[in-house]
């Protein structure tokens, strides 16, 4: 089987391309659905025909921020929440490269929210995958921001009285043009999600339930799972955002009430990218700022640098 890599040519996939040499023992838990988005990515990236030295994985922190250990491409374990300003920083320094950012419900949904809404906002080209275990896992089972009502942890021993994030509903509503949800017992169906996100030009949002069986013993409920393009009870259009914005409403009501439905639930095509309307209005340059610092040639403008030092001497 064959892909093409990022200047069109043919090469042959390698599905261990992306399994380090020596590799690492994970020191996830037995059962820890981390294993499926990693078993997903390693499966995936082959196909997108994305060499390991073109891709770069950031990471935040908790168990689903070890990820990028386990993987041989770049990547970049930052702090907690800031997997998507640094991931961000680096597709518009090279956005030729093959950027993903990951991590987990706390670190996206609750430090990171911010960053989540804006960059979904700005539509940069990533792919963004949560590992959503309704959970602090790292940290030994606190309340994150998408643990249903009333579930009970050593933060919050009476029951969580604060409503679950709706991920699905907030990423639509920042502006993400692609917005998905799998699981990690449907290891296919979230192949396909994480090959088309990676392939999406622009924010692709992968909401990505992940059992966590020593914090969160509610994990059951990811099983079993419906995928909404392959039952005959959902039709939505997923170019509509209206319907979309239904779809995900559904999904996530639902997923309170034991029923997981998971697949696409938004994809828009024709909007441009971050870097497609700087590119377009002249604010950024066609040829990739990183490969500035390979050319000794190059004149860089340093007065406007030098007087921002000056004045703070
Ligand atoms: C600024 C900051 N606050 C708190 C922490 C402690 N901390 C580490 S991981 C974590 C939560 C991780 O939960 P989640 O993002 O859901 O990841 P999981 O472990 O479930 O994959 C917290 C609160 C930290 N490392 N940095
Ligand atoms: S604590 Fe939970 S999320 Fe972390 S490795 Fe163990 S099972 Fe996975
Ligand atoms: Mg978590």
């Amino acid at each position: 089987m064959s892909a093409f890599n990022a200047i069109g040519e043919e090469r042959e996939i390698d599905r261990d391309e992306y399994t380090p040499g020596i590799e690492p023992q994970p020191t996830w838990c037995p059962g820890c659905g981390d294993f499926g988005v990693l078993k997903a990515l390693k499966q995936a990236l082959p196909e997108v025909g994305r060499s390991p030295e073109e891709t770069l994985v950031c990471t935040g922190i908790g168990c689903s921020g070890k990820l990028n250990s386990y993987l041989d491409s770049y990547g970049f374990h930052t702090i907690h929440g800031r997997s998507l300003p640094v991931a961000r920083a680096a597709n518009l320094a090279n956005p030729g490269l093959e950027v993903i950012a990951a991590g987990g419900d706390g670190d996206g949904y609750g430090i990171g929210g911010n960053h989540f809404i804006h960059t979904a906002r700005e539509n940069h080209d990533m792919t963004y995958i949560v590992f959503n275990n309704e959970i602090f896992g790292l940290t030994k089972g606190q309340t994150s921001p998408t643990s249903p009502k009333g579930h009970k942890s050593k933060t919050q021993p009476h029951g969580s009285a604060k409503s679950p994030i709706r991920p699905l509903s907030l990423s639509l509503t920042a502006g993400s043009s692609y917005v998905a949800r799998t699981a990690a017992v449907n290891p296919n169906q979230a192949k396909e999600i994480l090959i088309e996100a990676m392939e999406h030009d622009g924010f692709a949002h992968v909401d990505f339930l992940t059992q966590c069986p020593t914090w969160n013993k509610d994990a059951k409920q990811y099983v079993p799972y419906i995928d909404i393009q392959d039952s005959d009870d959902y039709s939505h259009d997923i170019h509509d955002r209206g319907e979309a914005a239904d779809m995900a409403q559904q999904a996530e009501e639902a997923l309170y009430e034991g029923e997981v439905l998971t697949g696409r639930f938004y994809v828009d095509d024709d909007r441009p990218s971050y870097t497609q309307e700087k590119q377009e209005i002249g604010e950024m340059p066609e040829e990739p700022l990183a490969e500035r610092y390979f050319d000794d040639d190059y004149e860089w403008e340093t007065e406007r640098s030098y007087d921002l030092l000056d004045r703070h001497a």
